[in-house]
């Protein structure tokens, strides 16, 4: 484990090869029953690039009226699929939080696709902390401080990596630079996935 700043917490490799692909399968039926859907900006209407599902009794969203959590597919409308043993497990042995995440989203990456810098502050509490898992291709991920334009440095985020943003790390500004194509064979055609689990409410 590597405190890269105070609250900031990376586990390089937490998931070997056979995790990641067992977590994998569980991502396969889960996205089956929520399909990968296409987010788009509050006000601008404007597409992300990146594709989002989610699992848990909650789900992150974001459409034309703002962002928020919901209890369902906002194109099937459905519950989202239950968060499965393999993620509730990560959560426990390395968000060092008693209580169980309420929210899994699933952020689906192509070759093209990026994450501009943002603050996750839409949960109700700031106290527990978001856990990312990263599966798939590696990707620049970029870091900073209290404001989007503050100073950030940027480290490479690879398959099987977990990184716990709390404490004092816990709004920090964060985002995906770029995707660096076929860096992994986990998934074909080549991709990265990216969960993070939360405590909403
Ligand atoms: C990503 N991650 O890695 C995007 N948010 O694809 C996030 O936006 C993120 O990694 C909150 C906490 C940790 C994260
Ligand atoms: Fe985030």
């Amino acid at each position: 484990m590597l405190t890269l700043k105070p609250g900031l917490r990376l586990y390089k490799t937490a998931l070997d090869r056979a995790a990641q692909q067992a977590l994998l399968a569980d991502l396969r039926d889960i996205l089956r029953q929520a399909p990968l859907f296409q987010p788009v900006m509050p006000h601008s209407g404007k597409a992300f690039s990146v594709r989002m599902s989610n699992c848990g009794p909650l789900g992150w969203v974001s459409d034309i009226s703002g962002y928020r959590y919901q209890e369902t597919h906002p194109e099937t409308g459905r519950a989202w699929p239950p968060m499965p043993e393999s993620i509730l497990r990560l959560w426990r042995d390395h968000a060092d939080y008693d209580g169980a995440p309420d929210a899994c989203l699933i952020n689906f990456y192509d070759a093209l696709a990026r994450m501009g810098p943002h603050q996750d502050r839409d949960e109700i509490s700031f106290d527990a902390p978001i856990l990312s898992v990263s599966l798939g291709d590696s990707c620049r991920f970029r870091y900073g401080g209290e404001t989007r334009s503050g100073p950030s440095e940027t480290i490479r985020l690879d398959s099987g990596d977990i990184l716990v943003f709390g404490g004092p790390a816990r709004k920090m500004f964060h985002g995906v630079d770029k995707i660096l194509p076929g860096t992994s064979t986990l998934l074909s055609p080549p991709a990265r996935i990216n969960l993070t689990l939360r405590r909403a409410r």
